[in-house]
């Protein structure tokens, strides 16, 4: 069964070519671009391979082949997400409103759907008879337990079969996400092994929220969120999931204080999926200059891990040290987390995006760059460095860091076990 897509697209393939119909269209397809040769081979093809009488009774596989939801992301890798509880809902929504439309919400009550605006038929209610987990994580993992088969029928609907990576979203610290994260992993895992991706364990990663100190003061969200934290960044670091992105709220909180109560949780949402899907659209742009490639994107993001990404805008560009500083920055403040060893990174990727102006006129801008690029791959411990640089019509330099196979932030995860500690005794 779980092969059943693979061996049926190929069937559908076949099928295409030998139809009487469909082989006159595949040669008109190829005629503008070498007509003599093209229909010349087209006439073999359909000498060589013969109608067989029996294909006339065979079934419309076409119809069983699933596209799914259509991705409308433009990246170079087709995403789909699996939020789960409050948060997960919430974080897949915000890439619902960039184009990843391949998403799935689930959740224990639909207190949490009501207001969440992803079409109705790609919510799914974990129903066990009571409403919420109520910070109870056995309940989360209860109500995924029981609702697999149910939740990965909705995926197969709604995914389909174009799908490249899947991503798990949720928020450590509450019952229904924290709780249901690791059966959601195992269905991905499932489902990407249906759609035939090798290699399940580097296609399906996770985006986990941390609490902030406020909301950590209770005993059992940081108990909650310290055991999930751990269990899942040591899955990353064996390359059971990859990547492991973690959004700290705390950090966020701490570095943008003067959010309001409406803005906060949007703010951190949007951010955080833009800034993801910056490197997936780039990988799927070329450069006139150096392309940072979808094999370049690919395997930062399948090498196991923690993964972080930043931007920082340069100011003043012609400075020597103005990109490598932006480079530092970057790292440094890095939106979503903070504390991690830099020195344990297995591969980086830096991309730099000009204005067109600026790429042509700014003298010793090049070498500015490749020293930014040496000052990564120093600060990385020599990790692999992909490298990219586009232009766009803007009049600024931006450059856009993504460094992957990274140890966890055991600091931060120790302090979510001290304040447990504290709240405990
Ligand atoms: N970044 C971000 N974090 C959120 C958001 N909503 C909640 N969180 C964080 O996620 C943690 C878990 O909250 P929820 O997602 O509401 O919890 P849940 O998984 O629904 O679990 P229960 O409510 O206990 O059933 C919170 O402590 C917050 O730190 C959100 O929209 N964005
Ligand atoms: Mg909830």
């Amino acid at each position: 069964m779980a092969k059943k897509p693979v061996g049926s697209k190929k069937r559908v393939t076949a099928k295409v070519r030998t139809t009487k119909k469909s082989t006159k269209s595949v040669a008109q397809k190829r005629k503008p671009v070498k007509p003599v040769k093209a229909k010349k081979a087209s006439n073999t093809k359909e000498w060589l391979i013969p109608t067989l009488d029996l294909e006339r009774y065979e079934p419309n596989i076409k119809a069983k082949v699933e596209a799914g939801v259509g991705d409308e992301s433009k990246g170079s890798t087709r995403y789909a997400w699996i939020g789960a509880g409050q948060c997960g809902g919430r974080l897949v929504k915000s890439f619902y409103d960039l184009g990843y439309k391949k998403v799935l919400a689930v959740n224990m009550t639909h207190h949490d759907f009501d207001l969440l605006g992803i079409p109705r038929n790609q919510k799914y209610l974990m129903d066990i008879g009571e409403k919420g987990a109520g910070k109870d994580m056995d309940r989360g993992a209860r109500a995924v337990q029981e609702h697999q088969q149910g939740i990965l029928h909705l995926a197969r609907q709604t995914f389909g079969t174009e799908v490249d990576h899947i991503m798990v979203g949720f928020g450590a610290g509450g019952g229904t996400g924290s709780g249901s994260v690791m059966g959601l992993v195992e269905i991905a895992k499932r489902y990407a092994r249906y759609i035939g991706l090798e290699n399940p364990d580097k296609k399906v990663g996770v985006v986990m929220t941390l609490p902030t100190v406020g909301e950590a003061s209770s005993p059992l969200v940081a108990e909650n969120a310290y055991m999930i934290a751990t269990k899942l960044s040591e899955m990353a670091i064996s390359g059971e999931i990859s990547p492991l992105i973690i959004v700290d709220n705390d950090k966020i909180n701490k570095m943008y204080p003067g959010m309001t109560v409406k803005s906060f949780w949007p703010s951190i949402n949007s951010s955080v999926a833009s800034l993801f899907d910056i490197f997936n659209k780039l990988s799927s742009l070329s450069s006139r200059y150096t392309s940072f490639d979808p094999v370049d994107y690919n395997s930062i993001m399948e090498c196991g891990g923690c993964a972080i990404m930043g931007l920082t805008k340069v100011k003043q560009f012609d400075d020597p040290f103005a990109v490598s500083e932006a480079v530092k920055q970057n790292l440094a403040k890095t939106l979503l987390a903070g504390g991690f060893d830099l020195s344990t990174a297995r591969l980086a990727g830096c991309i730099v995006v000009g204005g067109k102006k600026l790429l042509a006129q700014v003298k010793g801008l090049q070498s500015n760059i490749d020293y930014a690029f040496d000052v990564l791959s120093e600060i990385t411990g020599q990790a692999t460095i992909h490298r990219g640089i586009y232009e766009d019509n803007r009049d600024c330099l931006r450059v856009y860091t993504i460094i992957g196979g990274l140890d966890a932030p055991r600091a931060r995860f120790e302090e979510l076990r001290s304040c447990m500690a504290v709240c405990v005794h």
